[in-house]
């Protein structure tokens, strides 16, 4: 039989393409299955502050300080556990109000979440931390500073600054070995930091050869100081020490100023904000605050910190630096429990040993920083100028 060549080349063809198409369905291999993207291991954090109300600027600052933490970590692409880590901040306000502090507390511990940063208040924080001891949930307060927070025998409370024992016996020195004052008329706010950092004050003042020629009580939503200060004036003090929040002390610095008072305020970290100084005015001239750590400009991340900082939010008020360390330790905790179980973070806190923007951060048996500094301000032409650093400045980690 012959085929034209023509009709040989078109059937060979036909041939080998229907051969080719049976190998090819015969043989092809089954396709491989798709690897699946692990799940991200979210670990809650709580965040609380007073977020409303006259303290709200500064809860706010601490709040913002966390985010920028949650932010970074949640770029940086940490793997735990073969799983990607990803933080939830959620952001109460507790209104520096010790009963709303219990209830967020307790909204937290009903949440489940991981850890918890804060609270603001010594007044809110205190309260709290019985809620977080008894949930097993990790607790670093950035800011609170009233001793009794560290010292109730909880294993869940630490904090990331000195506390009122050390910023209390600095400015009490500093009142009289440096300031020179042979006189002090004390004021506080009857809050839990207001009050025992005023206690702490007056021991080393009294120690330092200052003698104490009044003491007057108000409170953290007053704005009328006329009164206190009418009867101090008649003591003509050197010094004005006031236990509290800026709030309450720029409004005394202005009627220092308008009852002619010759005193200078001292004050501790509560007053010693931008806030502060923005709000008194002129009248903020020649006062002195103290703020536990070193000045922000020579803290070891302090410089790179303000400038991203401001960029996001504005300028730092007081705590912002401490707000992302605490979140960094906690971070630093879960990295090496490759866990975000609140029980496995809570093993590792006391072993931190990290260097953050503030300082180098570790826990004394308590849950304190070890090597907490205090340094000294004073306003000058609407903005606090550091005058020096008293304690031990922690060594950078290696
Ligand atoms: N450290 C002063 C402000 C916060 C507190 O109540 O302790």
């Amino acid at each position: 039989m012959h085929f034209p060549a023509k009709t040989l080349a078109v059937a060979v063809a036909a041939a080998l393409i229907a051969v080719g198409c049976g190998k090819k369905e015969a043989e092809a291999p089954a396709p491989a299955p798709q690897a699946a993207a692990p799940q991200p291991l979210i670990v809650k954090l709580g965040h609380s502050a007073p977020l409303t109300g006259p303290q709200a600027h500064i809860g706010k600052d601490n709040e913002n300080g966390a985010r920028l933490a949650v932010d970074d970590i949640n770029a940086a692409g940490i793997t735990i556990a073969g799983q990607p880590l990803k933080l939830v901040l959620q952001g109460e306000d507790d209104q520096a109000d010790p009963k709303q502090g219990i209830l967020v507390a307790q909204k937290f511990a009903d949440a489940k979440v991981n850890a918890v940063v804060g609270h603001l208040n010594s007044g809110t924080t205190i309260p709290a931390s019985k809620i977080y001891s008894d949930a097993g949930i990790p607790q670093v307060s950035p800011s609170a500073t009233n001793p009794t927070y560290t010292h109730q025998g909880f294993k869940t409370a630490f904090r990331v600054m000195a506390n009122d024992e050390q910023q209390g016996k600095v400015l009490g020195a500093y009142a009289g070995n440096q300031l020179k004052a042979k006189s002090v008329a004390i004021v506080d706010d009857k809050t839990a930091y207001g009050e025992g950092l005023a206690t702490e004050f007056k021991k080393a003042a009294v120690a330092a050869g200052v003698k104490v020629v009044a003491e007057e009580h108000t409170d953290d939503k007053a704005v009328d100081f006329k009164a206190i200060l009418t009867k101090i004036k008649g003591k003509q003090p050197d010094l004005i020490f006031y236990g509290g929040m800026d709030p309450q002390a720029a409004p005394m610095a202005m009627q220092m100023k308008q009852l002619g008072l010759k005193s200078r305020l001292l004050m501790g970290d509560g007053g010693c904000t931008t806030e502060f100084v923005k709000n008194a005015g002129a009248a903020a001239d020649g006062h002195y605050c103290s703020l536990p750590g070193i000045p922000y400009e020579k803290m070891p991340g302090g410089p790179a910190f303000i400038e991203r900082f401001k960029a996001k939010y504005g300028d730092i008020q007081l705590y912002a630096p401490y707000a992302y360390d605490a979140v960094m330790v906690m971070v630093e905790a879960i990295k090496r429990a490759q866990s975000g179980d609140s029980a496995k973070i809570l093993a590792e806190l006391p072993k931190t040993d990290y260097q953050g923007v503030t300082t180098r951060i570790q826990f004394d048996e308590n849950g304190d920083l070890k090597d907490g500094a205090v340094s000294l301000y004073i306003a000058k032409g609407g903005k606090w100028e550091a005058l020096e650093t008293i304690g031990a400045v922690a060594a950078p980690a290696k």
